[in-house]
């Protein structure tokens, strides 16, 4: 659909060094990196805190909304938003969803560079990477100083990821009347409405089940427009914080990716779940654009590894996604697994430096997530420092 960004074409080279998180391997995205490692015209909406754009491992993969002018006051392309050239912060009606300014709440600021990481993460010879690197990320900020995710902003943070051409909304998000997050008694249905309104319009949705053990998937998760994700250990049990009923099931329990300032860390959640699903339909609708969303979901239901009881189940729903199949099915294609020279040590992520460990937590109100955070200062020896400086000046001249 619509949308560029200011991608690098990354050579299909699968001797990176980047470091393979448990999660990616486990619903098999390395293994379709040959054929395709997303496309920048693929465009993946996260509704969450905003992100650290700075951080080399996403600096860039953002969305650039073509038809605006940056910085000239005027709302250029008339979709109702002034200068906004790389998505919207619907908490503080501005152009700037990127968490960092807001240092009164920095464990937010974590939540959606995680999220982020996970779906698009660079293949760079730094840090880590995501299910899908060459994918472009429009970022929507809608969850407030207070944590909340008011349904309102959602509503309206959906509809303009429709609007503007997003493929896939991604929501590590849940909203709840418990927490004030359902405005007044019709509100509620401007999500639902905006939800319909997006499928209408092709776009894949998927939302995290949420985190309180409950029988069924919290809201949006349970819109029937929404592919609700459930979270698994590295062990493929069903995690112990995971809302049951959800439609598929994908890696939430110490999942590794970006955190701000360069950082690096462990978070467990369905939040962390989901950017598995978003990256893996990115990576699949990179491959053929022309797939509709339905056929999209019907994809990712049918190429699952069957988990628990045999067939759809209660805790499980149709399973882990295998994004490696699902491509085999789509390509009519054996795809042969890459050789990559961090596949033996890639689950020791919370050891990489065990010299700068810190622990925060994250608490958006699907969950009550714990991140540990390591400092990256050994993932980037001289020649990475070298690349990123050329990096730097190529795009601080355009
Ligand atoms: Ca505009
Ligand atoms: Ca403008
Ligand atoms: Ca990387
Ligand atoms: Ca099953």
């Amino acid at each position: 659909m619509a949308g560029n960004s200011n991608h690098e074409e990354v050579p299909v080279v699968m001797d990176h060094t980047d470091n393979l998180p448990y999660g990616i391997r486990m619903i098999g995205a390395d293994k379709v990196w040959p054929v395709t490692q997303g496309s920048p015209e693929v465009v993946v909406a996260v509704l969450d805190t905003g992100l650290n754009t700075t951080h080399t491992d996403l600096q860039n993969i953002l969305w650039i909304n073509e038809d605006e002018i940056p910085d000239n006051g005027i709302d250029d392309d008339g979709n109702g938003y002034i200068d906004d050239v790389h998505g919207w912060d619907f908490v503080h009606q501005n152009n700037d969803p990127f968490s960092l300014l807001d240092v009164t709440w920095p464990s937010l600021q974590n939540h959606g560079t995680h999220v982020t990481g996970t779906i698009a993460a660079q293949l760079n010879d730094y840090g880590i990477v995501g299910v899908a690197p060459g994918v472009s990320i429009m970022p929507l900020r809608v969850v407030n100083e207070n944590d909340r995710n008011p349904d309102i902003l959602v509503a309206e943070a959906i509809e303009y990821a429709t609007v503007n051409g997003a493929d896939i909304i991604s929501m590590s998000i849940s909203i709840s009347a418990e927490y004030g997050e359902i405005t007044n008694a019709t509100s509620y249905q401007l999500v639902e409405t905006a939800l319909a309104q997006a499928y209408a319009a092709d776009v894949s949705i998927v939302a995290a089940a949420g985190n309180d053990n409950d029988a069924t998937p919290s809201q949006p998760a349970n819109d029937p427009h929404v592919i609700s994700v459930g979270a698994i250990t590295s062990t493929k049990v069903l995690a112990s914080f995971s809302n049951h009923g959800a439609e598929v099931v994908a890696p939430g329990v110490s999942v590794n990716s970006t955190i701000p300032f360069e950082n690096y860390g462990t978070s467990s959640g369905t939040s962390m779940a989901t950017p598995h699903v978003s990256g893996a339909l990115a990576l699949l609708k990179s491959y053929n654009e022309s797939l509709t969303n339905t056929e999209l979901r019907n994809l990712l239901q049918n190429t699952t590894e069957d988990l628990g009881d045999a067939g759809f189940d209660g805790d499980f729903g149709y399973g882990l996604i295998n994004v490696t199949k699902a491509m085999e099915v789509l390509s009519g294609e054996s795809l042969v697994p890459p050789i990559t020279s961090t596949e033996e040590n890639s689950d020791s992520t919370t050891t990489t430096d065990s010299s700068a460990i810190i622990t925060t937590t994250i608490s958006t109100s699907t969950t009550s997530e714990t991140t540990t955070t390591s400092s990256n200062t050994n993932f980037l020896p001289l020649y990475s420092v070298i690349i990123i400086l050329i990096i730097r000046v190529k795009y601080s001249k355009k």
